[in-house]
Order: structure tokens, then C-alpha cells, then sequence
């Protein structure tokens, strides 16, 4: 390797500290308003994806499935229990109660559907 290739991807490792540890920020994740959260399933995206939630405090996340597909049938978090089946333009209330802190994927089941709840 040649002196300029290595001098050029250590500049290149710099950037890419400098990014990760000063300039990136995770972007902020929804909340529940009155301890509630409407997310709607459609387009296969959930709305909101990332959503922020406090330690120990219960949040009702209500979802709304409006797509037709079977791929969006199912709601499931990772690390809660929750695996829910949901009916089409129908609110289905998932509680979750005294959140510990982590990340706990959201996502349909086959994963095309994805999400986080995010709890600090
Ligand atoms: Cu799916």
C-alpha cells in the first residue's frame, strides 16, 4: 500500500470518530401524549417508528393497521411479550406497563414492518 492510501483512510478514520462521538444524534423518537400513542400501520411503514418512552411508566400505544396485506397483521416487541394480531381500521390498545430501560424492536412477522421503543 502506498503512503498516500494508508494517510488518506486514517483521515478517513478521524472523520468518522469525530462523527460518531460529536456529531451524530440520535433523532428523536415520538411520545405519548397523556400516556397514549396512536401508530399507524400502513405503506409498510409504521407511523411513528421511534418512539420514546420513559422508565416505569406505563404507555398505551394504540396501532392502527390500514394495510391490507398479511404482512402487517401482526404487531410484536421484542422484550415485552407483546404479540398482537390486528384487525384492519381498528384501534388495538397495547399497555405496557413499567417499562425498564433498553430498546425493544418493534416490528410485523416477517420483519418488514419495523420500529423501536425506545425507553430511558
Ligand atoms: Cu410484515
Amino acid at each position: 500500500m502506498s503512503t498516500l492510501l494508508v494517510n488518506g483512510l486514517g483521515v478517513m478514520m478521524i472523520a468518522a470518530t469525530i462523527w460518531w462521538f460529536w456529531l451524530w444524534k440520535p433523532k428523536q423518537g415520538a411520545q405519548a401524549s397523556n400516556g397514549v400513542l396512536l401508530i399507524t400501520v400502513a405503506n409498510g411503514t409504521y407511523t411513528p417508528s421511534t418512539i420514546d418512552a420513559v422508565e416505569g411508566e406505563a404507555i398505551t400505544l394504540e396501532v392502527v393497521r390500514e394495510d391490507a396485506s398479511p404482512c402487517a397483521e401482526f404487531f410484536i416487541i421484542d422484550g415485552l411479550g407483546v404479540n398482537v394480531q390486528l384487525s384492519l381500521h381498528t384501534r388495538e390498545q397495547v399497555v405496557i406497563n413499567a417499562p425498564q430501560p433498553g430498546d425493544y424492536p418493534m416490528h410485523c412477522q416477517m420483519n418488514m414492518y419495523q420500529g423501536v421503543l425506545r425507553v430511558r
